[in-house]
């Protein structure tokens, strides 16, 4: 058999609560990656705002799928949609980028993912009548991240971050169910990681965890999602 010389991407994804940091941090990664030239894009959950390799259009909000824009109307509260109706929309747009992320990552790309599939249940559970097991199914297969960091902050740090209660879902109450379904949704791919520190230091850490996995990643093959 061929002996591949080079290693596939990694991917790594940014979970946490709310105003932990995780955009912030997942661009100053793909930054500090291709500045070391190692090849790193960009991608974020709801897909309004998904820009590859591309950071600056990240500003401009250009790039877009019709499904990250009806997410984008239910987030901003110009749209309704019925729970479970909009539950599947956001795991739609996980599999809509599917074919794209296979394509980077077997290309030796790395693939930094702002959310994925453990907001899209964390957030879906907590709402009344839904449990953890039904909202696991339709993102079940997905590319299985090769690891999360969890940036942990306490919720009255985030509190002082930004004011809660403009979009859908940002209500203290909300956000506690959140973090208690993300408590259960942590496997062997997951880091806890410590996020009340500045930028720079939260970086520093997370460049290090993120090389790490990039170095030892080889070609070991791409995983399912919870199968
Ligand atoms: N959602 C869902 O329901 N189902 C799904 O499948 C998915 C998502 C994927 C929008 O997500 C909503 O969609 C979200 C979950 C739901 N609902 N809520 N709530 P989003 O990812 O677009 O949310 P966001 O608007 O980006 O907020 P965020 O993710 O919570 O913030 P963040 O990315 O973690 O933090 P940040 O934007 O980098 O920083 C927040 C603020 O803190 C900002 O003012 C920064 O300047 C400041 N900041 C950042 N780092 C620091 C440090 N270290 N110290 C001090 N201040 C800092
Ligand atoms: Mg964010």
């Amino acid at each position: 058999s061929t002996v591949l010389s080079s290693s596939r991407g990694a991917l790594i994804v940014l979970e946490g609560c709310d105003h932990s940091g995780k955009t912030t941090q997942c661009k100053k990664l793909v930054s500090a990656l291709n500045e070391a030239s190692i090849k790193a894009e960009f991608y974020r959950f709801p897909g309004k705002y998904i820009y590859i390799n591309d950071l600056d259009s990240y500003h401009r909000g250009t790039r877009t799928t019709a499904i990250g824009e009806m997410i984008s109307g239910y987030l901003g509260r110009q749209q309704d949609i019925e729970d479970h109706a909009v539950h599947l929309l956001f795991s739609a747009n996980r599999w809509e980028l599917k074919p794209k992320m296979l394509r980077s990552l077997e290309d030796g790309t790395n693939l930094i993912v702002d959310r994925y599939a453990y907001s899209g249940v964390a957030f879906t559970a907590a709402k009344e009548g839904f449990d953890i097991d039904w909202c696991k199914q339709p993102d079940i297969g997905l590319p299985q991240p090769d690891a999360v960091f969890y940036l942990h902050l306490n919720p009255e740090v985030a509190a002082k971050r930004a004011t809660f209660g403009g979009e859908r879902y940002e209500q203290t109450d909300f956000q506690s169910r959140v973090s208690k379904n993300f408590d259960n949704l942590q496997d062997s791919h997951w880091t806890i990681v410590d996020a009340d520190k500045t930028v720079e230091e939260l970086h520093e850490d997370l460049l290090e965890r993120v090389k790490d996995v990039i170095n030892n990643i080889g070609n070991k093959p791409i995983g399912k999602l919870w199968t």
